[in-house]
């Protein structure tokens, strides 16, 4: 069992004056949705993802030792003598100063200090951008902070070489999570597992691990078709969602149902049932909603045109016996999940019967992916 501590460092065997690295990041997508969570961004239950491939960001972080300024008076010598223990970076989205997500960075900056001592010594210069279009809908928090955990990682790798890859890529999870939850299932591919379940060994609070167990060929190809029914703001951010089920009347059975449903995908991705897989995914995603309509203030995120897609993936699945089915994140986007033979007949399903809910006719393709990857190393 690991516990937060076994991510505070010792102290590091190298010093480094400066450099950069660049690491790309998928974004992924739950068939067991995490909703509610305690202190510290510990889960109130399990969720497993598929790591997606294009939808992706990609991050550079150049960091440069600090000059330590003098800024008060020592009792020994009369001098001033404070060394500078701010937090400083500067962030750049697609080339261009980006003030607004400076808050966010900050904070998790913050949450990891302890966790990465050298957070203090450095100035960093973040630029990061995305491979989906921005304000799609599609959420860059979790590719945002794993491509951005990858980076501190691959600097405090830098500082102890001696590290092994297997806590180089827990402790980046660890830290992905606690910018963003769904961050932690970003770092690796394909399916991850986020939560502790008696039935996943290795399975933990604290980071993603990779689903341990068989996976049946039918998922390895899996394609996600995202259809982008509305592009606009949310109404209500995923962290008030999270927040809205502590005294949800429905929470505690929800927590549980959410174990006992990864408890099936376990059977489900051994034998590669996908009729039993579309039952738990549809049922996952529709659970997830209901939850935010029966929170109190109680809020509703699906569009018309999200309603009248799922309509048409029943009709088609119905009359086409295509296992297709939809899942959808905390937004009106839908993502539709199939497997990769059946490919040219869902596209072309799509391209007739769905682009018309879509806004701007606008889809993105993806598929199951491997997770992060390092792109540079100065
Ligand atoms: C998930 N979602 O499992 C669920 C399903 C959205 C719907 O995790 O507050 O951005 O940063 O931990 O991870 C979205 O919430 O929330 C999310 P924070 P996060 O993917």
């Amino acid at each position: 069992m690991f516990s937060a501590n076994d991510f505070i460092p010792a102290k590091y065997s190298h010093s480094i004056e400066k450099g950069s690295f660049q690491w790309s990041a998928p974004s992924n997508i739950a068939l067991v949705k995490y909703w509610g969570k305690k202190d510290h961004q510990i889960p109130a239950n399990p969720s497993v993802s598929f790591t997606l491939n294009n939808c992706k960001t990609i991050t550079k972080l150049a960091f440069a030792k600090k000059e330590h300024f003098d800024i008060s008076t020592s009792l020994n010598t009369g001098l001033l003598s404070v060394t500078n223990t701010e937090l400083s970076f500067d962030l750049l989205f697609e080339g261009q100063a980006k003030e607004d997500f400076k808050p966010k960075i900050q904070k998790f900056f913050e949450r990891i200090a302890v966790y990465l001592p050298f957070l203090k010594e450095y100035h960093f210069t973040i630029d990061t951008q995305n491979t989906f279009p921005h304000s799609s809908g599609i959420a860059s928090s979790a590719s945002g902070m794993a491509a951005l955990a990858m980076n501190l990682m691959s600097l405090e790798k830098a500082l102890n070489p001696e590290m092994t890859d297997d806590y180089f890529f827990r402790k980046a999870s660890f830290l992905a999570r606690l910018g963003s939850g769904s961050a932690c299932r970003s770092v690796k591919g394909s399916v991850v597992v986020w939560g502790n379940h008696a039935k996943v060994l290795g399975s933990s609070d604290l980071f993603g691990v990779e689903f341990p167990n068989a996976i049946h060929d039918n998922f390895k190809d899996f394609q996600d078709t995202i259809l982008l029914v509305d592009k606009g703001e949310k109404q209500v951010s995923s962290t008030i969602g999270h927040e809205l089920m502590h005294n949800h009347p429905f929470a505690e059975r929800r927590f549980t149902q959410a174990h006992e449903n990864l408890n099936q995908l376990i059977s489900i991705f051994k034998s590669g049932d996908l009729n039993e897989f579309i039952k738990i995914v549809e049922s996952e995603a529709l659970t997830l909603h209901a939850m935010m309509m029966t929170s109190m203030p109680y809020f509703i995120l699906m569009k018309p045109n999200t309603l009248e897609i799922i309509n048409s993936i029943w009709k088609f699945r119905n009359e086409t016996k295509i296992p297709v089915c939809f899942t959808l994140d905390a937004g009106a986007n839908v993502h539709v999940l199939y497997p990769k033979k059946d490919k040219p007949k869902i596209l072309q399903f799509i391209k007739s019967e769905l682009v018309g809910y879509c806004q701007n006719s606008q889809y993105i393709c993806d598929e199951i992916g491997i997770g992060s990857q390092l792109i540079m190393d100065n």
